[in-house]
This record gives structure tokens, C-alpha cells and sequence, in this order.
């Protein structure tokens, strides 16, 4: 995508005028009560995205890509996304690239061992919050200076969901925001988790049914907290994925710009502060969307 900066010589007045309009808005401080259009968030967002996956070692994952948005100048706030079962970061690394073009800086990680359970993918993504937080400060880093260090938020698929969801029950202080999406870990209590949840469901998912994960996962955090259960109507286990054609038994439909602008909405209202944002998420839903869930429940 091209990003374009400088004056159009082209540029009528009418449209100049309006840029100082919007310029005049936004330094008397009226912008903050303007609506955010949480479509535009399912979108490729306004930032070029970068990336590299030359980062220091840790131990508690093997690789990992940062994506981050290169023509954006800094404060960033920071995204780790674990993968699940016998996955790998392509799977879902779609997240670092839209995370990324919305502005934050997002690390894809890779498990130690494919199947590794999700405490262990709980471990791995705090590892990877603390890389992020001294990537802003290492020597030779892309984004040094650039990144804000207490705005932290985690996401994961399946076990690298239920991973999320244990990491949040554990570290809720140490982050902003958490987003499972089709988690997986039966009898789970994620009673301490105070970090605000957005919970990502597939319908007919075979693998995690809703029925014994993502709802009751749910049930169990506090209404004290911000959360909220995101059902999609005819979703599997891979809805929120690289790619959603992954099981064979049972077809999947497409609603990256669903779940990716609900993410995008997320993190810009509880990790940035964005109150612009609150009625993207919590406000009435266009029919058209609310009609691709089966399911959708809330408390702000
Ligand atoms: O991470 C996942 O996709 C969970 C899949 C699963 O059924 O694990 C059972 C061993």
C-alpha cells in the first residue's frame, strides 16, 4: 500500500479547507466523542507493515516474526499471538500483518514443540510480552523507542487460546488486553482474570466445542471485568486463522473482517485508552454482522 504525505499540488481548496477543519477538531479535543467505523478495522489498516525474525533467543519458544507498522513513528503497543496444536506461525500470523497495519507491533511466535500444552504456551507468550518490552530497548532493534512498554496484549488459537486464558488468570497486571480465539482446555477457571476478554467461538467447532471450552470459558471470568463472547454462526475450529479452509469435514466460512475489526477495536479502546472506540465494540451492531453470530454476549 501507498502511503502518500506530502500536499497534492492537485488538491482543490474545498478539500484543503476541510483538512484544516479536521485539523481544528481534532486540537479542540472533539475527536475523542467521534464514532470509530469498526468495518474500516476489518480492513487493512493505514499503516505499511514491516517485519524481521533476527530477535534474541529466549526459552520458552523457538521462532518468531515481528510485524510492525513501518510509517507509523512510534508507540506502539505490543501483541504476542501463540498458534495451537501442531501448529505453526503461519497459521496465524495473518494477525501480524492486519494487528500490525493498525499500528501495533505484533510477534508471531512458533511453540518449542508443536505439541506443547497450553500452560506451557502461557509461559511463551509472557516470554514474548518480555521481548517485545526489551526490543524497545535493545541495542539495534527496529523498534527501539518506539514501544510503549505497559500496553501489552495476548491472543492465541485453541491451545495457544487456552494458553491466553491461563496467561491472563496469572499476569492480568502485566497486560491490556486478551483475545483466545477458539480455545481449547477443558475444566478451566479463569476466575482472576481481570484483563479485558474478548473471547473469539466457532459455532460447530469440532475440536473445541463450544459447549465444553469457549462457553464455559467464559462463564468463568468475572462480569467485573470487560468481556465479551463472540460466537460465529457456521465457524469451526480455524474461523479466526491464516486460513479458514483447514477442516475438511466441515466447511468454514470467512470473517476475518468480523473478528479482525472486533480485535483491532479491542486493543485500540482497552490497550490505547481510545474511548472513541466503545461503541465499535459494545454499541449496537449492524444487523449484518450480528446476523453472522449465533451467539454474542457481553459486559463492559
Ligand atoms: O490446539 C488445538 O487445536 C487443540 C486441539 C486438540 O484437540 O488437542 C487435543 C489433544
Amino acid at each position: 500500500m501507498e502511503t502518500r504525505r506530502s500536499i497534492n499540488p492537485g488538491k482543490s481548496l474545498s478539500s484543503l479547507l476541510t483538512s484544516l477543519l479536521v485539523i481544528v477538531l481534532f486540537s479542540s479535543g472533539q475527536l475523542a466523542a467521534q464514532e470509530q467505523d469498526r468495518e474500516a478495522l476489518g480492513r487493512r489498516g493505514p499503516y505499511q507493515v514491516a517485519y524481521y525474525s533476527q530477535l534474541p533467543p529466549v526459552a520458552e519458544f523457538s521462532a518468531a516474526t515481528l510485524y510492525f507498522p513501518a510509517n507509523k513513528g512510534d508507540d506502539f503497543g505490543g501483541v504476542v499471538v501463540a498458534p495451537g496444536f501442531i501448529e505453526r506461525q503461519e497459521n496465524i500470523q495473518w494477525w501480524g500483518d492486519h494487528l500490525a497495519s493498525h499500528g501495533y507491533a505484533v510477534l508471531v511466535i512458533d511453540t518449542n514443540e508443536p505439541r506443547d500444552n497450553p500452560a506451557i504456551r502461557a509461559e511463551a507468550l509472557m516470554a514474548g510480552v518480555n521481548l517485545l518490552r526489551t526490543e524497545n530497548t535493545r541495542m539495534g532493534s527496529s523498534l527501539r523507542g518506539k514501544i510503549i512498554e505497559d500496553r501489552m496484549a495476548i491472543m492465541g488459537h485453541s491451545m495457544g487460546g487456552g494458553g491466553t486464558l491461563l496467561a491472563a488468570n496469572e499476569h492480568s497486571a502485566e497486560l491490556k488486553a486478551a483475545i483466545p480465539f477458539t480455545p481449547w482446555l477443558p475444566d478451566a477457571d479463569f476466575s482472576s482474570v481481570t484483563v479485558p476478554t474478548l473471547l473469539i467461538a466457532g459455532e460447530i467447532d469440532r475440536i473445541a466445542s463450544v459447549a465444553d471450552h469457549a462457553r464455559p470459558h467464559y462463564e468463568t471470568l468475572t462480569a467485573a471485568s470487560p468481556r465479551m463472547y463472540m460466537e460465529i454462526k457456521g465457524g469451526n475450529h480455524f474461523i479466526a486463522n491464516s486460513m479458514t479452509e483447514n477442516e475438511g469435514l466441515n466447511p468454514n466460512i470467512d470473517v476475518h473482517d468480523l473478528v479482525g475489526s472486533m480485535a483491532v477495536a479491542w486493543l485500540k479502546l482497552f490497550m490505547d485508552g481510545d474511548e472513541s472506540y466503545r461503541d465499535a465494540i459494545f454499541g449496537d451492531m449492524p444487523v449484518t454482522d450480528r446476523e453472522r453470530l449465533s451467539d454474542w454476549e457481553f459486559s463492559e
